[in-house]
């Protein structure tokens, strides 16, 4: 079990998710640049109380992490989170800015890679988003590559997500997964999900059928030592509530030509062609995304449950052992 970080005067966390990390109760992590960065104001702040509810549904205990005034918050209240949907000039901070934030007393929302981290610190095991950030198409030139990827393959958090976006280069984001030696498991699939799309059109390397699957699979890596980096459990939308085929290629031709248009590279890339497919897809896009979501924090409340009991019982398993051994 990680060693949960002491409070101090950088990082506090939410009473809730303190009392359910010492009974042992299920906690999931949840990132907040989808929400300030990816989703539109003022849907965003039902949003996120929904996507708290759908973990509470699973079974375990929601943490929304955000910097606030230079501190790092583990679980947020509904005024914070509020606070985070509604400041237009909140940054987007992945790990290395974090400590920044903190230092210059800033606000910022953050990505996969620094809630993981942060997340870890906690304690917290599991972790739900949309899509995970991944390399983009002409990385070779570019060198984009988004820092969840190097983030996730050292730090032991399952991400619970829709894949990534085909505004990526999936392919090749599988790759460098590989690479980094974290596992990709589809949960019910056997493909590799396109975030607005059920399959993305590359094969998982592993599929598990439940909750309880995924999360013994979490067990056993920590049992092993073999969980240096974190899992991706990626979770499709349904076929018949996917985006449709031809509003989807239509959306990225259009998006990838913007993004030439107005230059636009590093950090903003992300946030400005969420913005772009949410106002030119006439709601689908944000439809889409919202119910990926909800459906990847549901599920993750029911790994993160399951992670829990297993851990518990593995622990109480292993002192019986200990006692019954002889002295
Ligand atoms: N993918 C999405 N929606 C998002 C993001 C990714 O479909 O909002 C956000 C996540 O916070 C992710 C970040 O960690 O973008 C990746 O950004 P970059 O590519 O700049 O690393
Ligand atoms: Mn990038």
């Amino acid at each position: 079990m990680p060693q949960p970080l002491p409070e101090s005067d950088l990082l506090v966390v939410h009473e809730e998710v303190l009392e359910a990390l010492d009974a042992g109760v299920g906690v999931v992590a949840l990132e907040s640049t989808i929400l300030a960065h990816g989703l539109p104001h003022p849907d965003n702040i039902e949003i996120g109380a929904r996507i708290e509810d759908a973990v509470r549904s699973g079974g375990s205990v929601p943490a929304t992490i955000a910097v606030l005034d230079g501190v790092v918050h583990i679980g947020l209240g509904e005024q914070e989170v509020e606070r985070v949907c509604t400041d237009p000039d909140i940054a987007k901070l992945s790990v290395r800015d974090v400590g920044v934030a903190a230092a210059l007393g800033l606000s910022g929302a953050t990505t996969v890679a620094s809630t993981s981290a942060l997340a870890h610190l906690a304690g917290i095991r599991v972790f739900a988003t949309g899509g995970l950030g991944g390399v983009h198409r002409g990385a070779s030139e570019t060198f984009d590559v988004s820092a969840d990827l190097g983030v996730i393959a050292s730090t032991p958090v399952l991400v619970v997500c829709a894949g990534v976006k085909s505004i990526l280069d999936v392919a090749g984001t599988l790759e460098t997964l590989e690479t980094l030696s974290v596992p990709v498991l589809g949960y019910r699939t056997d493909a590799f999900p396109g975030f607005y799309l059920s399959d993305s059109g590359q094969p998982v390397p592993w599929r598990v059928e439940s909750a309880a699957e995924a999360a013994r699979v979490v067990v056993a890596r920590a049992r092993l030592g073999t969980d240096a980096a974190g899992v991706v459990l990626a979770n499709p939308l349904p076929v018949d509530r996917q985006v449709e085929r031809s509003l989807h290629d239509r959306l990225v031709e259009e998006g990838l030509a913007l993004l030439e248009r107005e230059g636009v590279h590093g950090k903003d890339v992300t946030p400005r062609l969420l913005e772009y497919f949410h106002e030119s897809s006439g709601g689908e896009s944000l439809r889409a995304n919202v119910e990926l979501v909800l459906s990847n924090a549901l599920l993750a409340g029911e790994v993160a449950a399951e992670v829990a009991a297993q851990s518990a019982a593995q622990s109480a398993a292993q002192s019986v052992g200990a006692g019954a051994a002889p002295a």
